[in-house]
């Protein structure tokens, strides 16, 4: 399988630790997002994923999948070991809210394109944006702080919360949003980044970082 990703990517983080506690191998493609006006755009990349965002999934058969969700829930389905997800429809329920929160209500707010916009179309000035990008985390990780519990997010087992808070953690230590007032957040990050599997994944670990 071969997985266009770009390190710094938070998307293509939550893939690389998914992989990574799966065990399961795949060619790495870095597709940057910054360089040459960005190369998710090119042509020769909008032919795999019309999208043109990465992570982006090309099984051996060709097939290609995109969206981090989708293809964790994949991952899950098709790699059962070790589960990201608990027995139980409530429980799998909670784990799926603090994923969706991530995912759905304070990533996307935070996206390099959405960035692009407010500071070229929309002339904000970067403060602004900057502003914007503490903001979401902050308002996001209001009501996360609530939710997650010790040592991992949803208690003793890994699961697909963990795979989405780390890298998200991450966007906000990156853009310096003070982290002070979410001792619970930051520490499932910390219990988290001590395994292995997350810590082989993180940005500054890959090659391309270097
Ligand atoms: N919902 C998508 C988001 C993918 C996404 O927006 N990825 C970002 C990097 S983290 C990207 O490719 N941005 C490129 C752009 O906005 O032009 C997913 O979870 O896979």
């Amino acid at each position: 399988m071969k997985l266009y990703e770009y390190y710094r990517s938070s998307a293509s983080y939550r893939l690389r630790i998914a992989l990574n506690l799966k065990q399961v191998t795949v060619e790495t493609v870095q597709i940057h997002l910054l360089r040459n006006g960005g190369e998710q755009h090119t042509q020769a990349y909008r032919a795999i994923n019309p999208q043109g965002r990465v992570p982006c999934l090309v099984l051996d058969d060709g097939t290609t999948l995109i969206q981090s969700p989708a293809i964790l829930e994949w991952l899950e389905e098709t790699y059962p070991q070790p589960p990201l997800l608990p027995a139980g429809a409530l429980a799998r329920a909670h784990v799926r809210s603090i994923a969706a929160l991530i995912a759905c209500d304070i990533h996307p707010l935070n996206n390099t394109s959405v960035l692009a916009y407010l500071k070229t179309d929309l002339a904000q000035p970067q403060p602004a944006v900057d502003s914007w990008y503490a903001h979401w985390i902050r308002l996001g990780f209001e009501t996360l702080e609530q939710m997650v519990a010790a040592p991992y997010c949803c208690g003793d087992a890994v699961t697909l919360a963990d795979v989405m808070l780390v890298p998200q953690v991450a966007n906000a230590r990156r853009m310096n949003v003070d982290l002070s007032a979410f001792p619970r957040i930051v520490a499932a990050e910390q219990a988290c980044l001590a395994l292995p599997a997350f810590a082989a994944a993180r940005p500054e670990a890959q090659p391309a970082a270097h």
